[in-house]
């Protein structure tokens, strides 16, 4: 019997962030393999692209219905991990995605619910986070740009299409004060402990 799968997704880089660490953390678990045994692994750098990545988050949750999808993006102004609580359905881009497009207050996804509240254990992912000595924190806004609109793309397709995917968000700081190294034992002790959650 398999266990599930989970997927686990970074980001490439954007505007003036030239390197994405989220990608290297992905590119490293999934070097590391299945963190649980008996599921299977799917790891997808995404594009900084309000249409491209939220219609790739769409595909993995319908077609993979996963037991656990984390998504990992940069937080450029923060210096601790955050593990999101919540994705909202709006948009306000400061600066513009790699296709150019700068949405201002715009839905997600016209006509969706106004927010959907991540559906992972969050405490347990901060608990494995600190345990591998990497200090973290829950957040109240994922912002208002693609990563948002990658969680609540998530939670919404989820809800409709795989009522059974736990799904979340987890925003890293940059390099200067989290290494990748550091980071990729504290993602993956994250996906362990939220894929091996009971449901
Ligand atoms: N961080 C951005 C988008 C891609 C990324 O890694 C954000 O926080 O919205």
């Amino acid at each position: 019997m398999t266990a599930g799968t989970i997927v686990v997704t970074g980001f490439g880089p954007f505007g003036p962030h030239t390197e994405n660490p989220t990608a290297d953390v992905v590119r490293e678990l999934a070097a590391a393999g299945p963190p649980v045994d008996g599921t299977q692994l799917v790891t997808e750098v995404l594009p900084t692209s309000f249409a491209r990545a939220t219609a790739r988050m769409r595909e993995l949750v319908s077609t993979h219905a996963p037991r656990l999808l984390l998504a990992l993006g940069l937080a450029a102004d923060r210096t601790v991990i955050s593990v999101e609580r919540v994705g909202v359905n709006l948009v306000d881009a400061r600066i513009p995605d790699v296709d150019g497009e700068q949405p201002v207050d715009e839905p997600v996804r016209d006509g969706g619910p106004d927010a959907h509240l991540a559906t992972i254990d969050v405490r347990a992912a901060l608990a494995a986070a600190r345990g591998t000595g990497v200090e973290a924190t829950t957040s109240a806004s994922a912002g208002l740009y693609v990563c948002n609109a990658v969680l609540y793309t998530a939670l919404d397709t989820a809800r409709a299409h795989a009522p059974g995917t736990r799904a979340g968000f987890v925003h890293l700081p940059p390099t200067e004060h989290l290494s990748v190294g550091d980071a990729t034992r504290a993602v993956g002790a994250m996906v362990a402990a939220l894929a091996t959650a009971k449901l």
